[in-house]
């Protein structure tokens, strides 16, 4: 018995490279991604760990996340080292730097956290072998060195061994597999395709070689067979080309991506022996970018209709699945995209097949953002990362930009500063080297750079990209929105012939706040759906923009950021787990045109607080021309939409209610069921508990207590509410609370809160922060967002119905700055209200938020 366990556990341990033992010619292919040792620098203990695997999982609970060094370590056994083959170990990803060690001796370096790498290991195999590599995310001469997002550690994409035969396809050309395939030139009638292979002979005779390609055309049928011969010295690799032309290409776009495939073999034409094969898929299309007409693909006008796309998906990182880069693509595609921009790094190699499989249009970039620093090393870096991901993702026909720098101004010194000049100098060389590598290395492709709202892009000929990529923010971290038209028709007039594209817009939202007056910068759902409803109509109206990508398709983690969910960047139009936001149906609505779209928009909103009477908006998103909503049974009535949707304001009874929207599309009846709840206003009377986000016009429902705060409002008789002080917010994080937002809005210098009350005992809470201190916000934020200052070194004395809680009192006493402040008084209400007065004795009294219960 225990012979034979110990067999298996020798033969399962030799399972993976068996195959290096196999006589047969061809490659042999698998992930090593089990039975990993994992450990920190900082740490001595060894942890069991699967690759993809990421350090930084601690970016999900604190802002200064681990920057530094970690070890990867994987044994296994050889029964012996394989003759005449050769042995390659390629890394999809390591981030940012990766050291590799086989058997205590160095394979090699990477310098690069989003691309692949790949190094022949077949001279340092032996019988046992371990493999070490040491991973670093806090390399400075790496880019990126300052960004909105995680830079998270760790070997977080596949590992693959890989065996072939002496004479094989070059793997080590920048992690690319050593085929490359362009489509020069394609109209309706004729394709042209070029196919360019590199050929290596690791063997010690020169070799006679045959590369043979076989076109199948999308509906599997062989179309052609292309044939070359070629001599290889011993320890050379060497490049032919292979030209030819396709008749009546069936044409690849998001709406049809027929992909042919392209299968390439390499021969001994002699013995006739299969050596290598590699398979692709291709597509043909031909697109332009024009700065008056737009975009065109296959010749006609086409909007790109996109999003941004980040790869993090809690709780596991960065370190997703291929299945679950698949799936984002399909959400996209289901939502209306036919672009993507897959920002602001190259993504795993599954991401851009899915967007040739299910057609979509990708503008893919290297991850050079903020500022350029003077760090040796890092534009020889930023070139090499750039012409890693040209050649690695050179094949995928969905691909039609590359872009290598975004925003590269936000956090340089300003023209008006001593380093400008020499910040701006070493910008603008970096962008003319990377621009000449890019159309070096793919001049088939347009090139791309994303500007943040400053015309020095323009002025100091950062404008040297094909396509000039905009961030706009206005109605969001600066201005009104009708900011944003202005400052495209600015442009355009300024600029007539430069193609552009909306690289980014987008506002926060939180499923926890919701307002009848939403604002700018309140997080609110409301605010987000209006700030999307107001760009996209200018965006898809007007002719001379390209399109665009919304900044961005999911909420994503961002361990440095703040607002209203820490380390959120709350600005998807899904959440990080994928659901699927209201506001996500407003793009359906406007870029589904194949498919009825009708959905209430209040799956986000499905809880609210008021009175029988009282009017509740009801918003549908829907590309049909008429809806009809009906409540419990009864029907409200049909409307209009306008730019994809329509309001109902209706009353609602207390309780549940299913709402059911319906109406048809060329006979099609479709229809959308919720239910909604309707929660009466707090009776105190009762023992109800009257919760107040004091400071805000949102009401705030925590999702840990489920209690919903009200929107704050002015005192009046025999109501409750503040008198005189005025509103204010931060972005500042509260510490020690879960309701962070409930804290970041409040009142200060008000004279009093009175809340008209049956008298009684009362439980009186009171909520504040003193975020007069509050820690440094992203560059990205445009310093939006934080009235802190104004409160520093408050003292004030609190009295509730007559009797002095505090004297002399600040919420940051003892030093807690930033922390959420909560302490409930008992107290007696013998005249029908409760009155909290506030006396200022230094600074600004404040009162963030205030709850009450009848006892
Ligand atoms: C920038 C915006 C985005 C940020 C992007 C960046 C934002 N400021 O996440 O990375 O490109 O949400 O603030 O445009
Ligand atoms: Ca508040």
């Amino acid at each position: 018995m225990k012979i034979m366990t110990r067999l298996k556990t020798k033969l399962s341990a030799l399972l993976p490279f068996i195959g290096l033992l196999c006589a047969q010619a061809q490659r042999d292919m698998k992930t090593i991604n089990d039975g990993w040792f994992f450990r920190k620098a900082s740490t001595e203990n060894w942890q069991p760990v699967n690759v993809p695997h990421t350090y930084n999982l601690d970016a999900y609970s604190q802002r200064n996340y681990y920057m530094g060094k970690a070890f990867y370590q994987k044994s296994f056994v050889l029964p012996e080292v394989p003759q005449g083959k050769r042995c390659f170990l390629k890394i999809d990803a390591a981030s940012k730097a990766a050291d590799l060690m086989l058997n205590g001796q160095k394979i090699g370096s990477h310098a690069g956290g989003y691309s692949a790498f790949t190094f022949d290991i077949t001279p340092y195999l032996q019988k046992n072998n371990t493999i070490e590599i040491t991973v670093d995310n806090s390399r400075k001469d790496i880019t990126p060195i300052s960004a909105d997002f995680t830079f998270w550690g760790g070997i977080y994409r596949d590992v693959w061994l890989i065996t072939t035969s002496e004479q094989h396809f070059n793997l080590l050309n920048h992690g690319s597999d050593g085929i490359f395939i362009s489509t020069p030139h394609v109209d309706e009638k004729e394709a042209t395709i070029e196919i360019r292979s590199e050929i290596t002979n690791d063997a010690t005779e020169k070799a006679t070689l045959e590369v043979i390609h076989q076109i199948y055309d999308p509906q599997g049928k062989l179309q052609q067979t292309l044939k070359q011969r070629l001599s290889v010295k011993a320890g050379e690799t060497q490049t032919v080309r292979k030209t030819s032309a396709i008749g009546q290409p069936q044409l690849w776009s998001p709406e049809s991506p027929r992909l042919y495939e392209i299968v390439t073999t390499l021969r001994n034409p002699k013995t006739g022996m299969e050596l290598d094969r590699s398979t692709h898929k291709t597509g043909f299309r031909w697109f332009s970018f024009d700065g008056e007409k737009g975009f065109s693909l296959n010749g006609k006008p086409y909007k790109l209709r996109g999003v941004n796309r980040h790869q993090d998906q809690a709780p596991v990182g960065v370190a997703l699945d291929d299945e679950a880069h698949r799936r984002d693509i399909r959400l996209i595609k289901e939502m209306g995209c036919n672009f993507i921009r897959i920002a602001h790094y190259p993504q795993d190699d599954a991401l851009v097949e899915a967007c040739d499989e299910m057609g979509l249009l990708a503008w893919e970039e290297i991850p050079i953002i903020n500022i350029v620093p003077d760090t040796p090393g890092y534009d020889d870096n930023c070139e090499t990362n750039l012409t890693e991901m040209i050649r690695q993702h050179y094949n995928h026909p969905s691909i039609i930009a590359w872009g290598y720098m975004n925003e590269i101004l936000l956090t340089a010194p300003g023209p008006d500063r001593p380093e400008w000049p020499a910040c701006r100098e070493r910008t603008v060389k970096l962008a003319q080297r990377l621009e000449k590598t890019l159309k070096q290395e793919d001049p088939y492709r347009a090139s791309v750079m994303a500007f943040n709202m400053t015309n020095l892009y323009n002025e100091i000929g950062l404008d040297l990209v094909d396509v000039s990529g905009w961030n706009l923010y206005h109605g969001w971290y600066v201005g009104q929105l009708n900011d944003f038209n202005r400052w495209m028709e600015d442009q355009h007039a300024r600029y007539p012939k430069r193609p552009t594209i909306i690289s980014e817009w987008g506002a926060g939202s939180d499923r926890r706040l919701h307002s009848k007056h939403p604002k700018a910068f309140d997080f609110s759902i409301e605010y987000q759906q209006t700030y999307v409803e107001h760009y996209l109509p200018f965006i898809e109206g007007t002719e001379y923009i390209s399109g665009c990508t919304y900044w961005n398709f999911i909420d994503f983690n961002v361990a440095a950021r703040q607002e209203s969910m820490p380390r959120v960047n709350n600005k998807g139009l899904f959440y990080n787990d994928r659901t699927p936001k209201d506001v996500s149906y407003y793009f359906k609505a406007m870029w589904r045109k194949d498919t009825p779209v009708l959905h209430i928009a209040s799956r986000d909103w499905p809880i609210r607080t008021g009175d029988i009477n009282e009017k509740h908006p009801v918003k549908i998103y829907t590309n049909l021309d008429e809806v009809e909503l009906i409540i419990n049974g009864k029907s409200i009535g049909k409307q209009r939409p306008a730019n994809c949707h329509t309001v109902f304001n209706v009353t609602l009874p207390y309780g549940t209610s299913t709402l059911k929207a319906q109406g048809d599309k060329n006979g099609q009846m479709v229809e959308d069921v919720m239910v909604l709840r309707l929660d009466a206003m707090p009776d105190l009377a009762k023992g109800d508990e009257l919760a107040i986000n004091v400071g805000s016009d949102c009401a705030f429902t925590s999702d840990v207590s489920g209690l919903t705060w009200l929107p704050d409002q002015p005192y009046s008789k025999g109501s409750w509410g503040y008198i005189e002080g005025k509103a204010r917010s931060t972005t500042s994080e509260i510490e020690n609370t879960t309701d962070g937002p409930l804290y970041q809005t409040w009142r200060e210098n008000l004279r009093a809160y009175q809340i008209d009350a049956p008298s009684g005992t009362y439980e009186v809470e009171l909520l504040m922060a003193d975020v007069s201190r509050s820690r440094p916000q992203l560059a990205n934020l445009l310093g939006r967002g934080d009235d802190g200052q104004a409160i520093a070194d408050s003292r004030f004395n609190i009295t509730i119905c007559g009797r002095r809680v505090e004297t002399d009192f600040s919420p940051a006493d003892g030093g807690h700055y930033r922390q959420a402040f909560r302490r409930r008084y008992i107290i007696q209400n013998k005249e029908n209200k409760i009155d909290v007065l506030f006396e200022t004795l230094k600074g600004k009294c404040h009162l963030a938020g205030i709850k009450i219960r009848k006892l």
